[in-house]
């Protein structure tokens, strides 16, 4: 998303370009073909040399895992996608295509063919802070503890486009009933990967990665909170977050990180990276309001990325009736 030019960790000029220019640019880089964009955007050799050749490099293909068995998982049937109506489920090929992953690039239609680079096996998670014994555990490991499910969500980024995914995987509170916190914590703090030589967006400096957002502890207990592991009944793409992130669909997009790979509980509210570059323009809270116009642009109204209609904006994303109560004073 953008921040303000005196932000001294302001984006790199092409990204306050208007929309329209931006989208210039991004057909002039299919035009001259994909070899030659990833030369441009610096992305390893190895990643050059399949790009060049027939076959693309995309975040959807996946090492085998013993874990790919657990798909797809069961709907749960709160959250079918007759509760998204009359939001229809984005194409997979375009939310897999359009995504927001500052550590592969800050052009979204990148992120797939650069995030192909992420090696996901292994992937440990470390369980930190202040919890009965701090732990690592594998992915393959952590996964098994817990039965999978579906879950069809909306999912509004806060630069005002939205779409509806089908995501799988398990309840947050579960995970954090599993890590078994200290009756002090009072709120949980994830952190993302941190391989630069990975992750073309890390080396720039541009941004303060590793990327870390945070929640308070009862908001990650809800029940709408959601660890994701796979997306359309398959294990998850690389640019959605794999092998692991977060999903709070009543907050803006920022607030589930992704590609997880240490949760740790404390006792004070967490910094959280986009609140940290710009704290006017977006709060530790962030839950989607439609009355609180973000500092540069109205927030009444979002761009649904599978049809390109701009619809109307909900408050809580039209979760109220799950997490109004956990706010009884005005937040942001
Ligand atoms: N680690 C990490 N997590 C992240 C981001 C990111 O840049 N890095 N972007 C966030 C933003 S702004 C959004 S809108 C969502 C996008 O998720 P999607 O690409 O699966 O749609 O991821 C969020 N999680
Ligand atoms: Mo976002």
């Amino acid at each position: 998303m953008l921040v303000p030019r005196y932000n001294r960790y302001s984006l790199p000029s092409r990204q306050i370009l208007p929309e329209a220019k931006y989208h210039t640019r991004r057909t002039f880089l299919s035009q001259i073909g994909l070899a030659t964009a990833a030369l441009l955007t610096g992305c390893d050799s190895n990643n050059t040399a399949q790009a060049a050749g027939s076959k693309t490099v995309s975040g959807f293909d996946l090492p085998p895992r013993p874990s790919d068995k657990f798909y797809p998982a069961k709907a749960n049937p709160a959250f079918t996608s007759a509760s998204v109506a009359p939001r229809a489920i984005t194409k997979k090929e375009l939310a897999g295509h359009y995504n927001n992953f500052y550590e592969f690039s800050t052009a979204k239609e990148e992120v797939d063919r650069l995030s192909a680079a992420l090696t996901i096996t292994p992937w440990t998670v470390d369980i930190a802070g202040l919890v009965e014994k701090p732990f690592q555990i594998g992915f393959e490991d952590l996964i098994a503890k817990f039965p999978l499910e579906e879950r069809v969500y909306r999912m509004r980024c806060v630069e005002a486009w939205s779409m509806v995914v089908p995501w799988s995987g398990f309840p947050l509170k579960a995970l954090i009933d599993f890590c078994k916190p200290l009756s002090s914590a009072t709120h949980v703090r994830f952190l993302s990967f941190n391989r630069p030589e990975e992750a073309p967006g890390m080396r720039g400096g541009d941004y303060p990665f590793p990327y870390y957002e945070g929640l308070r502890l009862d908001e990650a207990r809800n029940e709408l909170a959601f660890v994701v592991t796979g997306a359309y009944g398959k294990p998850m793409p690389k640019q959605h977050g794999a092998p692991l992130r977060i999903a709070m669909p009543w907050k803006y997009g920022y607030k589930g990180a992704k590609s997880v790979v240490k949760v740790e509980f404390i006792n004070h509210e967490p910094k959280t990276l986009w609140n940290d570059l710009a704290p006017e323009e977006y709060g530790f809270y962030s839950n989607v309001d439609p009355e609180r116009p973000h500092p540069r642009w109205s927030q009444q109204f979002e761009r649904d990325i599978n049809t390109g209609d701009q619809v109307e904006t909900l408050k809580y994303n039209g979760y109220g009736k799950y997490v109004a109560a956990l706010y009884p004073n005005p937040v942001f």
